[in-house]
């Protein structure tokens, strides 16, 4: 059975889901996105990713054609009519169908879909030897351009990263903020572990605050309440390449990766060189929240 795409009410085969060229989403750029995971019928955080939808397209000044409750109930419909348990559901929402010009006045209402579709994920082996990333030319968005709180459909900020990385031998790259800070990944958060000195090498958890230049991933949300849940201390803080440097462990997470280990950046080995307990324990945590947190629904 070929899978169907949600398009502005209806459902289409794949092959027949298909946009104007006048949609000002690909001639400009102008909308938002969300990449959302589903885990054995349980979606996981979708509010939340709800949430994150609804706060970028209005700050882009686009009025959502529809509830977020409607959103959901497409949503599950979507997956329901692929008969889909374990799926990456992708909604864009574009400005819409208008003529040539920058103005959104031109588009008369926002084109809407979704897709439902099996993921690409890190091979398991990348999990158990941890990845190698670079810190590429490129710097993150500033936020005072294009917000990185946006999920925007101007992506090519990251892509650039990530061809940057990719010429450098790795499947992810670090992205510092204009002034030279730690912001995040292409498509992943980034978290470091040090165990302090002094305090029975209690491990202290610290990641960026979204202010310098990172999206408001919904996995790195997802990691603090865990971490703090098991009593680690988490901190927002200022990092450098060096905080990441002479780390103990770090990882990225997202909702494609979840959580994955980094061993090596810019050609310094992080910690001992291969994934961290730390690391181990906050992944495991994560994999069963994605098992018992979730909107549930059924398929017949
Ligand atoms: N930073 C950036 C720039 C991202 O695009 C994250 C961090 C992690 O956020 P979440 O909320 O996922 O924990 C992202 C997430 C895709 C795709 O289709 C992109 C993301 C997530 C899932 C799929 O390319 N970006």
């Amino acid at each position: 059975m070929e899978p169907v795409v949600y398009l502005n009410g209806k459902w289409y085969p794949k092959n027949e889901a298909k946009i104007s060229v006048f949609d000002h989403g690909l001639l400009y750029g102008d909308g938002v996105f969300e990449g959302i995971r589903v885990y054995q019928c349980l979606v996981f955080k979708l509010r939340e990713h709800l949430d994150r939808l609804w706060e970028s397209a209005h700050t882009i000044l686009l009025k959502m054609p529809m509830t977020k409750k409607e959103m959901e109930e497409a949503i599950i419909e979507t997956l329901r009519k692929n008969q889909f348990r374990d799926s990456y559901i992708r909604v864009v929402v574009t400005r819409g169908v208008g003529d040539l010009g920058l103005d959104p006045a031109l588009c008369r209402r926002p084109t809407v879909f979704i897709i439902t579709d099996k993921i690409t994920l890190y091979p398991d082996s990348l999990y158990q030897k941890g990845l190698k990333i670079v810190t590429v030319p490129t710097v993150r968005n500033l936020p005072e351009a294009v917000n990185p709180s946006i999920k925007s459909l101007n992506y090519l900020n990251n892509i650039l990263a990530k061809i940057e990385g990719k010429n450098a031998g790795c499947k992810e790259a670090l992205l510092l903020n204009h002034q030279g800070y730690v912001a995040e990944c292409t498509g992943d958060n980034i978290f470091m572990v040090k165990n302090q000195n002094g305090t029975q090498g209690v491990p202290l958890l610290l990641t960026p605050p979204v202010y310098l230049g990172a999206l408001k991933g919904i996995t790195r949300q997802a990691i603090i309440e865990i971490a703090r849940d098991k009593k680690i201390a988490v901190e927002e803080r200022i990092l450098t390449r060096h905080d990441l440097f002479n780390a103990d462990e770090v990882f990225l997470t997202g909702t494609a990766a979840e959580v994955i280990p980094v061993v090596n950046i810019d050609g310094r080995t992080i910690g001992a060189g291969k994934p961290g307990k730390v690391t181990g324990v906050l992944l495991k945590a994560f994999h069963a929240l994605t098992r018992q947190d979730g909107v549930k629904y059924q398929i017949n």
